[in-house]
């Protein structure tokens, strides 16, 4: 039954119910009976399994195919009508010729299935900062994580009312094939159309499809931005929180620092956390001139190696219910699952995550590195108490950050916004298991959108420096680098509930409330701005974090024209400056 008379969107769900071929149709209203039924329909073709109802309950395990465990950045394209739109760093084809080769694929992929029609909303439904979306699919596995992941059924249809802004979204399993896997995006149509894979990343289409790919395009002409950034509240002991966005690339720490537990020492004072988003952030300049920021999301789709009760007990705790784990040791014995990095005791008699039978002491993982946790937001115990805000939270600081082994200090700040906004620009980071190919080298992935960005990265940079100048209040910028190694390789910073030190000395830069000294690259804390107070880490490892190295700045400058140059007359003159500025103060 149709669930609605909107004919913007009855007439599109008819023509791609005509393409598609599905056996039946069946429209998503909300409500939890028709999410259990289709569990268990999951749960008799193996879809699901169903985990320990007392240990996990309302805890399902869900495999993906082997060839088919992250995202696939060289089949993912931006198709605007204009090659220079989409810009040097997406992949592009002509839109005509795009659809034209997609029909053939989608042509009956839906024989003999079932497509389910989700409507789903970014935001809290109503709210000025809401968009809305309706993707159709052929996977339960999709309804039941779109369920978690954003805000679905009745009400969404009820808030588009009759009109014709929604997002389109047509994702089919297809047969997963990878040669024909393509995840695609026509920003002027505001369609995705996703085929042939199963990975969440892929096929949760409000994520990184709509949520940053769509959104970035539509906040450039409606004056916003969206972000690959997690937002967390900090309160301190005077009972005052302030928030912070952060920008770190895939799997380089977001839900890390968006959940994090401050060391002892601060606890004892008074200090909390709250997590208002762990990957993404819509930003607005609000009448007040500062930049507000709102999670789009409604859940946690994290990482799960390395998650434990150390690490990240937060994270942890959020997934003890109504979690959809994918690509996770499966322990045989009690019904439960584990991953490496959870706890030192790995199951005996357990399924890795191709569901073989898994030899803990073979030497080969049990969890695929990117398996993942499908978490409501609520279950999150630092869940901060504006997260169903409507308006969002005051931003004081932005913060940039990746993985280098070398190079990038512990901590930086910026001068200003645009040389922040160059700051973010140049960030590189090494690659990690969260796309498909290559791990540890490094890229650039300027403001962690290289995957994200809709358009033109030379535009985007320009509307990062126009924004700015809209702002009379704007956060202040800062890079940070939690993955500096030693000469064996070991990392110097703890890292995790320890980078709240490095937290609270950029919020207080924010309050004019903290030192710095002024590098080749901006400020930077002296040694002693930073509370160390049972880190563990040393006054002169701090100092050898903090050194800047002229010569591998120099290089890395090399590398950044290099960059820059494929973006022709795209590259905002300020940007420009910038790394002229910086290579004069490096050559001094
Ligand atoms: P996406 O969900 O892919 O966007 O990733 P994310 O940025 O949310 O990354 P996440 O917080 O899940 O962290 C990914 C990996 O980085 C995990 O293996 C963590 O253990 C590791 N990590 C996170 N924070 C730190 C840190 O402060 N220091 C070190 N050394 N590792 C960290
Ligand atoms: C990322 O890769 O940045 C993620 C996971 O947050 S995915 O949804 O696969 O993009
Ligand atoms: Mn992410």
């Amino acid at each position: 039954m149709k669930l609605t008379d909107n004919v913007h969107i009855t007439k599109w769900v008819d023509e791609m119910t005509a393409l598609v071929k599905p056996e039946k149709v069946v429209w998503i209203d909300g409500s939890e009976a028709q999410l259990e039924e289709l569990r268990h329909e999951a749960m008799a073709t193996g879809e699901l399994i169903k985990l320990n109802e007392e240990k996990l309950p309302g805890c399902y395990l869900h495999r993906s195919d082997p060839n088919d465990v992250a995202r696939v950045e060289g089949r993912t394209f931006i198709c605007s009508k204009r090659q220079e739109d989409a810009g040097p760093t997406n992949n592009w084809m002509d839109p005509q010729e795009m659809y034209k080769k997609l029909y053939e694929i989608y042509d009956g992929a839906m024989a003999g299935r079932t497509m389910y029609v989700i409507p789903y909303s970014m935001g809290v439904v109503g709210s000025d900062f809401a968009k809305y979306g309706i993707e159709l699919t052929d996977s339960i596995y999709v309804v039941v994580s779109m369920a978690i992941m954003t805000r679905i059924g009745k009400a969404v249809l009820d808030a588009i009312g009759d009109s014709a802004d929604y997002i389109k979204g047509l994702h089919s399993k297809a047969e997963l094939d990878p040669e024909k896997r393509y995840i695609v995006h026509f920003p002027e149509d505001n369609t995705i159309m996703s085929v042939n894979s199963g990975y969440g990343g892929n096929v949760l289409l409000g994520k990184k499809c709509f949520a940053l790919r769509i959104a970035s395009t539509l906040g450039r002409n409606e004056d916003w931005m969206a972000e690959h950034m997690l937002i967390l509240g900090v309160e301190n002991p005077q009972g005052e929180v302030r928030y912070v966005c952060g920008a770190f690339p895939s799997a380089c720490g977001k839900t890390n620092l968006a959940m994090l537990i401050p060391p002892e020492a601060y606890r004892e004072k008074g200090w909390k956390c709250w997590t208002v988003g762990d990957d993404i952030a819509w930003l607005r300049i609000g009448e007040d001139g500062r930049l507000w920021a709102v999670n789009p999301e409604n859940g946690f789709f994290g990482v799960a190696p390395g998650t434990s009760a150390k690490s990240n007990p937060n994270a942890l705790a959020a997934t003890k219910k109504n979690t959809i784990f994918t690509n996770v040791v499966h322990n045989l014995d009690d019904n439960t699952v584990w991953w490496e990095g959870m706890d030192k005791n790995p199951p005996k008699n357990a399924e890795n995550w191709k569901g073989e039978p898994w030899d803990c002491t073979d030497g080969s993982k049990g969890a695929h590195p990117n398996s993942r946790f499908t978490a409501p937001a609520i279950n999150c115990p630092c869940i901060s108490s504006e997260f169903e805000s409507k308006q969002g939270v005051p931003i004081s600081a932005i913060i940039f950050g990746g993985r280098r082994a070398k190079t990038a200090p512990l901590v930086y700040q910026s001068r200003n916004w645009d040389h922040g906004v160059f700051v973010g620009s140049i960030m590189a980071s090494e690659t990690t298991a969260a796309a498909t190919g290559q791990v540890g080298v490094v890229r650039r992935d300027p403001m962690a959108m290289r995957p994200f960005c809709g358009y033109n990265m030379g535009d985007y940079w320009q509307h990062w420096i126009d924004m700015g100048k809209k702002l009379s209040n704007p956060p202040k910028i800062f890079n940070v680098n939690w993955f500096r190694t030693d000469e064996q390789g070991n990392f110097e910073w703890p890292g995790f509930g320890d980078n709240l030190r490095v937290v609270e000395w950029v919020l207080r830069r924010c309050f004019d409330e903290a030192g710095a000294v002024e590098t080749e690259l901006g400020y930077e804390p002296k040694a002693e701005d930073i509370n160390l107070d049972g880190s563990g880490v040393t006054a002169e490892t701090l100092e050898d974090l903090l050194k800047v190295d002229k010569k591998l700045w120099l290089e890395e400058c090399a590398g950044i024209r290099e960059y820059y140059a494929q973006f022709g007359d795209k590259l905002p003159k300020e940007l420009a400056e910038e790394i002229d500025a910086l290579e004069a103060k490096l050559s001094e």
